[in-house]
């Protein structure tokens, strides 16, 4: 079991107090919403009376059915609370608000702070905090809180959790798939989550539109010297009526390919504007690339916009990754 230090400042942080407001980030995904509603519950079960929980983005169709997240609200209360916590991100600008009032502020995450962090007013003010890169999930991370202060993980609380494991591991598939993401798996089993149900909700509940769009757009598929990609046009768009949002995953399709070790999804926004969405399967970093035309993310899944003609992206980007690859082997 990898060891995740849950302080005792942050235990009694959460024990003595009354009002919380519970947040993640923008673009929400089921390990932010997840995570806000199992500590939702946990607080709930301890007795606490005052709970907001915040997602600025909202609630994604596709996690409506979560227990309890018809609760989250899109604008903090006026009023100041005891404490705020900040989930699966860690600075004040993921979580899309500018101001949250609070006498104290935690953090529960798992991703790298940025380099700066320390000397931001938020970090100054932090009461405690949880940031274990290590962890698969911040539900992990959750579920490790709750159970040191005590809470009974029920089938609601489980059914988050649960959630938030299954998205961030790609339904068990990652590299993050360890001994103790199945154990704690395992746990919110026996606690009550369903894996069907909730693997239906998430990965078999594709709107039609989407489905249509997604036939158009995989009828594109190329591939050259180590690189898969696909494209949508604005005109795919037009043509099913599906939106932004129903090619959230389209990238992972090129990804599949045998032999890759890079996806490339080009979206059109707008005549001569492409949003890109890269993917490395594990040799080259795309975030490199990405962050080379105005971007940013992760090593295996970042993204960026680039304007001109399809083609002419195409050849840079492409050009950029040849040269990352030929980098990389000679490294
Ligand atoms: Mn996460």
């Amino acid at each position: 079991m990898m060891k995740t230090k849950i302080s005792s400042k942050l235990l009694n942080v959460i024990k003595q107090n009354k009002s919380f407001i519970l947040v993640g980030h923008i673009n929400p995904e089921g390990d932010a919403i997840g995570s806000v509603l199992a500590l939702a519950l946990g607080l709930k079960q301890m007795g606490k009376k005052e709970i907001y929980t915040l997602s600025n983005d909202g609630v994604p169709e596709i996690l409506r059915f979560l227990p309890l997240s018809k609760t989250i609200k899109q604008t903090p209360p006026k009023k100041e609370v005891d404490v705020l916590c900040i989930v699966d991100c860690n600075t004040l600008e993921r979580t899309g608000f500018k101001e949250l009032k609070a006498k104290h502020t935690i953090i529960i995450d798992h991703h790298v702070p940025p380099d700066d962090a320390e000397k931001s007013e938020l970090y100054r003010k932090l009461s405690a905090s949880v940031i274990d890169t290590g962890a698969a999930a911040t539900g992990i991370l959750i579920y490790k809180l709750l159970s040191a202060l005590k809470v009974t993980i029920d089938k609601n609380i489980a059914t988050n959790l649960y959630t938030a494991l299954l998205v961030d591991t790609g339904g068990f598939r990652y590299s993050n798939t360890s001994p103790e993401s199945l154990k704690i798996a395992y746990h919110l089993i026996q606690a009550g989550a369903r894996p069907w149900d909730i693997a239906k909700e998430l990965f078999e509940s594709v709107p039609y539109k989407s489905m249509k769009l997604l036939g158009l757009s995989l009828a594109t598929l190329d591939t050259q010297d180590g690189i898969a990609w696909i494209t949508t046009t604005a005109d795919m768009f037009r043509e099913t009526g599906a939106t932004a949002e129903d090619s959230e995953d389209f990238v992972d399709f090129p990804r599949k390919v045998k032999g890759i070790e890079a996806a490339v999804f080009f979206r059109e926004d707008d005549k001569d504007v492409f949003k890109l969405s890269l993917r490395s399967k594990g040799r080259i970093s795309v975030e490199k690339i990405a962050k080379s035309f105005g971007g940013g993310g992760h090593f295996a899944a970042a993204g960026c916009r680039i304007k001109g003609p399809l083609k002419e992206v195409q050849k840079k980007v492409f050009a950029a990754i040849q040269e990352e690859m030929k980098n990389n082997s000679r490294g």
